[in-house]
């Protein structure tokens, strides 16, 4: 072997940095692909990104959150696996590098990274012991995969680049790259036979014993930007911890009530359509919602009773709380009295006539009119129970948020959009309002400070519907700023205090600026 000297030396360092970066990621993507073939098996939530991101949502500080939600809005779930995935990719890069020279540290870093995927996988909420599997076999893959290319990639260097080495290497690598590939394909190929989009398809739901009344003529304007009264199913906003859908499958759901209880009981899908369903129209509105925000949406939608669900388990004196939880392990608290007071809260099955979409519960959520989302709303609901809120906190609540959650009474001006220009003369001013269950009595406009005038309201099936309103405006030439604030049907006219979403839902006016030519 001829003698190195320390240029050589030097510059085979820094030729090394690319290759050992290149190791790095070929033994991380084996060790991802293996993972994804062991989810298949135990579930994707316990696929190492998956958890990691999951326990990254559940530990992020709220005022993150909210920025999350505010500068990604609904993206925001692309965003943080996004980010999840570049720290992993730097991680095994810097790892393949270390490994050129330290292989054993090298294997120790990448050991621990996969323990901290472990460690996700096992905290995640309703998980079992086989949620390890994935990370620990991707773990052994990757550790594999380093010890073996870093060993060849050493042999080829030393024996200066003779092709029978460097072959070697290459043959590592091109094996490496096939496990990754191919453990990672035949991982998506099985989850996808979990899905239960099948089994929503195939699902055909009862009649209603209690029909909606037709919705009334004219609920919905016919003012172009004006957001549809009944959005389709795609523009329905969508909130959940969820970064993979539940699949919950009817065939196997369901639904357990217990606690302070008499008489606790389980209830299959197929006991739970043999109910008596109401189909009743309902707007649902999330407590993230700035003042003109777009979570809020309306459907119509197919359920059993609540209430009724409750009296037949018998809720014990001294209960104040109905704990749900999902399939997921989210949970929202929901007091007792307000599921009782006579409001349609529903177990639902249905939504716009069909079954639920998957991303907004399939095969069963509840939907309580009045409440923000995070306090009544479970999707994939699995398990009721009856209990007091001195003794158990809900996912958000114990994140601060508050118990008790009505919806606040909110106008939004859909048009004129923010910053439009229109042309001077009549303009149409529109949008919806709402106030769920207590009802939109008035909307008024004023401009530039000026005068309130009321709004024309358009008609709605019940109290527990937005509703659009319409007023024309004579707009002059200049820049002008319109507000709209909502009367609900109590007399309460809707606060211009501004308040943030946190803890208890965004108030204030809604107001856009808009200039006239
Ligand atoms: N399982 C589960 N259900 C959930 C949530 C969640 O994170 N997980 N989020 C709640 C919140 S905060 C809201 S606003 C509504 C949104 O329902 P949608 O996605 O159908 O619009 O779902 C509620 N139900
Ligand atoms: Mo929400």
């Amino acid at each position: 072997m001829l003698p190195v000297t320390e240029r050589q030396r030097t510059r085979e360092a820094a030729a090394g940095v690319p290759l050992g970066a290149l190791i790095g990621l070929l033994a991380g993507a084996a060790a991802l692909g293996v993972a994804e073939l062991a989810a298949a098996f135990t579930g994707p939530r316990s696929a190492p990104l998956i958890a990691v991101g999951g326990t990254a949502v559940d530990l992020t500080p709220e005022w993150l959150k909210d920025f999350a939600i505010r500068t990604f809005g609904t993206h925001d779930k692309q965003v943080l696996l996004g980010t999840v995935a570049a720290g992993a990719v730097v991680c095994a890069a810097l790892i393949g590098v270390l490994a050129r020279r330290h292989r054993v540290p090298a294997s120790g870093g990448l050991a621990l990274l996969g323990l901290a995927g472990v460690a996700a996988a096992l905290t995640r909420p309703s998980t079992t012991a086989v949620a390890a599997v994935p990370a620990l076999a991707g773990t052994a893959a990757g550790v594999a995969a380093l010890l073996l290319l870093s060993a060849r990639a050493a042999r080829a260097a030393a024996a200066h680049r003779a092709c029978g080495d460097r072959r070697g290497f290459l043959f590592g690598a091109g094996g490496t790259v096939l496990v990754a590939a191919l453990s990672g394909t035949a991982g998506r190929l099985l989850a996808g036979r979990r899905s239960v989009a099948g089994a929503r398809r195939n699902l055909r739901l009862p009649a209603p014993s209690s029909p909606a009344a037709p919705l009334p003529a004219g609920a919905g304007l016919r003012v172009p930007g004006v957001t549809p009264f009944v959005p389709p199913g795609r523009d329905f906003y969508r909130v959940d911890t969820a970064l993979v859908l539940p699949q919950v499958d009817p065939g196997t759901w369901t639904l357990r009530v217990h606690g302070m209880v008499d008489r606790p009981f389980e209830i299959t899908f197929d006991e739970l359509l043999r109910l008596p369903l109401l189909e009743r129209d309902i707007t649902l509105t999330c407590v993230s919602n700035e003042v003109g925000g777009p979570y809020a949406g309306h459907a119509r939608w197919l359920g059993a009773s609540l209430p009724e669900l409750l009296r037949r388990a018998g809720v014990r004196s001294g209960a104040d709380q109905v704990l749900s939880r999902s399939a997921d392990g989210f949970t929202a608290s929901t007091p007792i009295e307000t599921v009782m007071d006579g409001r349609d809260a529903l177990l639902a099955v249905g939504m716009n006539g069909e079954p639920l979409p998957i991303a907004h519960g399939f095969p069963a959520r509840l939907v309580v009119p009045g409440l923000f989302g995070y306090v009544s709303a479970t999707k994939w609901v699995v398990d009721l129970k009856v209990t007091r809120f001195a003794d158990d906190r809900a996912y958000w609540t114990r994140r601060g948020w508050a118990d008790h959650a009505p919806v606040h009474t909110m106008a939004r001006i859909d048009v004129p959009g923010a910053l439009k220009r229109v042309r001077a003369g009549w303009v149409p001013v529109a949008g919806v309002a709402w106030a769920q269950h207590r009802g939109i009595a008035a909307v008024e406009v004023r401009v530039d400070g000026g005068p309130w005038r009321r709004a024309h309201l358009a008609p709605v099936p019940n109290t527990d519907t937005w509703r659009q309103w319409f007023l024309e405006w004579d707009a002059a030439p200049g820049t002008h700023r319109l507000e709209a604030r909502a009367t609900d049907a109590t007399g309460a006219v809707q606060t211009e205090r501004r308040a943030d979403p946190y803890p208890s839902g965004a108030t204030g006016w809604h107001s856009v600026v808009v200039t006239v030519t």
